[in-house]
């Protein structure tokens, strides 16, 4: 193996675009955040860098369809993003953001340098183009009917009902996803980076060269390499990101996958001048800690782009994970089927390292995995409350109980089996530990710690201290096992906290405070050893790691996100991502006081209401106007019973052109007002008044 002097750990920029969910947590940073840790503890010269994404399509949509800035949504977005790793204790170096001054210039003169070294291939094509929102459309922006399954909602490089992976041209009645405008082909000119130039060098040295790379990762590699690589462009046609540094390239900007990565270099020199022995010296190990869907980009292009460059080091190992599932279904932030990490933290304030737990003693470290709430209240109850938790009490409680409150003295005469049982054991958990961690077996390594903990109470069972104080008058001797057993399983409890600590920081630093010892202690030197507590010092009464989840609890979570997907609009059959809280960022531009008058604001009665066949979302109204009766057909089946809406007033749009949903003419619509949770309102006069009165 290499000899490195230094290591350089970045995990993947997201997209400040929304927030962050569990998913991201278990692809990349807690891994990350670990290996980060663990290599802190060793006092390796370690940096962790991170960041926003703040360029790209999708952020340009999300602006549109907020109706502010893009550098509003991003503003918004990175302060969220940036707040829910600290809270979660992910540990970066630098937080940066791509939308910075260094990282323009980083990247623009990144592809100046490949630009003058005659590396691009400056080519014109055709491409989709909306003409009412002036804007070239990636594929995943039209949208059409799907020709194999005649889903309406159909996006030009897939189809999310069936699966069908598609083109443009294939849908049927193609239509801008932003405008609802047809799609017309315009011819654009865009700088290509030849990927097939690089093609036997990478072959070389990822297929000879890292066969240690994790498979999903490997084979992902090698079978992109198999099929060939192609040319691609490396510029964009928008007014949102990276300004093309080049005399003709007005409204061109760099593809947000070639300045993303340039984020990490950025971000470096920002943190340190010593940038330079981070990423120009060819003793420091690059570690990139991303998802799977972003392995092409960590593994081919971006090293590609390193070496067109030259003078960069390359990644020694990219283990990415794959995808966690929520509760048996995709993660999916269009039908907000997510459980979002803010939002977590509000409902179990103090439970980082719960969340941290689960996500790596369950992470997708090598196929797709599935989190529960079910699996997540077990793996608390049964696995932090019940083993670790227990028995980190159980020692506290007896030595203060049976040993005054001190460290009790260790006698080596009558050391028996099982003594040294438990002592071989905790000698030997640090190789265990560190050699998984170094592997990127964070799960195994994880299970170690808890295990080792499963031992100590096993000991503990085996010893019975407590029984044996009941003959301690009679026979002072006896007192000699009490002080062998609770000043091993101290030992033991000393050394939980340094091997817990890369995964749970925050438990690690709890049990320093009733160990009564310094930071110092979890050096990663310390872990295996036997006399980390001195003999006769007194330590604090035992503080409760863990507290149990109740049942209620994360029956609340499965309800809210099963209600948090019907925020899915079903009357317009849009897919608006939830929106994280009421802020003055939503709202939309200003109208003047002509055009909100158009619009005829009526009470009504609901008369009847029921549901809409095969239409989950959808309920059909029967409602009372005064003046006549209507047919309201309203996406709000998932949060209303039909029979407990009967009766209720509420205020309708009176003058809406009628639609047709699921065959049936709705007339206007109901206003409803949200909630933080995502729960709907009905939006009704104080007391009942009559059906017909007008609202303004
Ligand atoms: N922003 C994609 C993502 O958030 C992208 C990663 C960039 S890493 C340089 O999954
Ligand atoms: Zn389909």
């Amino acid at each position: 193996m290499k000899e490195y002097k230094r290591i350089l750990v970045t995990a993947a920029l997201p997209y400040a675009n929304g927030p962050v969910h569990i998913g991201h947590l278990a692809g990349c940073y807690i891994p990350a955040d670990i290996y980060v840790r663990y290599q802190r503890a060793q006092k390796r010269d370690i940096k962790f860098i991170g960041g926003s994404d703040e360029h790209g399509v999708p952020i340009t949509i999300r602006a549109m369809k907020e109706g502010v800035t893009p550098q509003q949504v991003v503003d918004k977005y990175h302060a969220i993003i940036k707040e829910s790793f600290e809270q979660m204790g992910i540990s970066f170096d630098i937080y940066s953001r791509t939308s910075n001054k260094v990282h323009h210039e980083t990247a623009a003169n990144f592809f100046k340098k490949l630009y003058d070294d005659g590396l691009f291939e400056e080519k014109e094509t055709e491409q989709y183009y909306d003409e009412k929102a002036k804007i070239f459309l990636a594929d995943r922006y039209i949208v059409g009917t799907c020709p194999v399954c005649a889903n309406p909602n159909a996006y030009g490089d897939q189809c999310e009902k069936c699966g069908s992976s598609l083109s443009p041209e294939q849908l049927i009645n193609p239509r801008s996803a932003l405008s609802d405008a047809v799609p017309v082909k315009k011819k654009t000119k865009h700088w290509y980076f030849p990927l097939q130039n690089y093609e036997p060098w990478l072959k070389e040295w990822i297929i000879e060269g890292h066969k240690e790379w994790k498979n999903n990762v490997y084979g992902q590699c090698k079978s992109w390499l198999d099929n060939g690589l192609q040319s691609r462009a490396m510029t964009r046609d928008s007014s949102w990101g990276i300004k093309v540094p080049l005399p003709d390239a007005e409204g061109k900007v760099l593809y947000v996958w070639f300045d993303a990565p340039i984020g990490y270099i950025s971000a470096t020199k920002e943190l340190t001048d010593k940038w330079d022995d981070y990423w120009c010296k060819e003793d420091t190990k690059l570690v990139h800690f991303i998802g799977k869907d972003n392995i092409v980009f960590h593994c081919i292009i971006f090293p590609a782009m390193l070496k067109a460059h030259g003078n960069f080091v390359l990644p020694d190992n990219v283990p990415a994970n794959e995808f966690l599932n929520i509760e048996g279904d995709k993660v999916s932030t269009s039908r907000n089927w997510a459980v979002w990490v803010h939002e977590y933290i509000k409902d179990f304030p103090d439970c980082e390292d719960v969340l941290r737990y689960v996500l790596c003693a369950n992470a997708p470290e090598t196929k797709d995995n599935d989190f529960t709430w079910k699996d997540f209240q077990d793996r608390n109850n049964n696995e932090l409350v019940s083993i670790f938790g227990n028995f980190v009490n159980r020692t506290f409680v007896l030595m203060h109980k049976l040993c005054g409150g001190k460290v009790p003295k260790l006698h080596e005469d009558i050391l028996d089996d099982d003594d040294r049982w438990i002592m071989k054991e905790i000698e030997s958990s640090k190789l265990k530990v560190e050699s998984l961690l170094e592997e990127y077996k964070f799960r195994d390594a994880l299970y170690e710690v808890i295990d080792l903990s499963r031992k100590g109470n096993q000991y503990m069972q085996k010893k019975e201290p407590w029984i044996v104080a009941k003959s301690v008058a009679e026979n002072p001797e006896a007192q000699k096992s009490i002080d062998n057993s609770l000043h091993l399983c101290l030992q033991l409890t000393a050394n939980l906290a340094i091997l817990i600590n890369p995964f749970l920081p925050n438990t690690a630093k709890k049990m320093l405070i009733m160990l009564k010892v310094v930071d110092k202690m979890l050096d990663w030197e310390n872990a295996g050893k036997l006399k980390l507590l001195s003999v006769g010092y007194s330590l604090r009464a035992p503080e409760l790691l863990f507290r149990k989840i109740e049942d209620a609890e994360v029956a609340a979570q499965v309800e809210r996100l099963k209600n948090g997907s019907k925020t899915q609009n079903a009357e317009s059959g849009t897919q608006e991502q939830k929106s994280v809280e009421p802020s003055a960022l939503s709202i939309k531009p200003s109208i003047q006081f002509d055009d909100f008058a158009k619009i005829d604001l009526k009470v009504g009665t609901i008369l009847s209401a029921e549901k809409v066949e095969r239409a989950d979302k959808l309920l059909k109204l029967e409602i009372d106007m005064g003046f006549e009766k209507r047919t309201i057909v309203s996406g709000i089946a998932m949060h209303f019973k039909p029979e407990d809406i009967v009766g209720k007033q509420v205020v309708v749009v009176a003058n809406l052109a009628p639609r047709k949903m699921r065959g049936i003419e709705s007339n206007g619509m109901i206003l409803m007002a949200e909630d933080a949770a995502g729960k709907l309102h009905f939006v009704k006069p104080e007391n009942v008044i009559n059906p017909g009165s007008g609202v303004s």
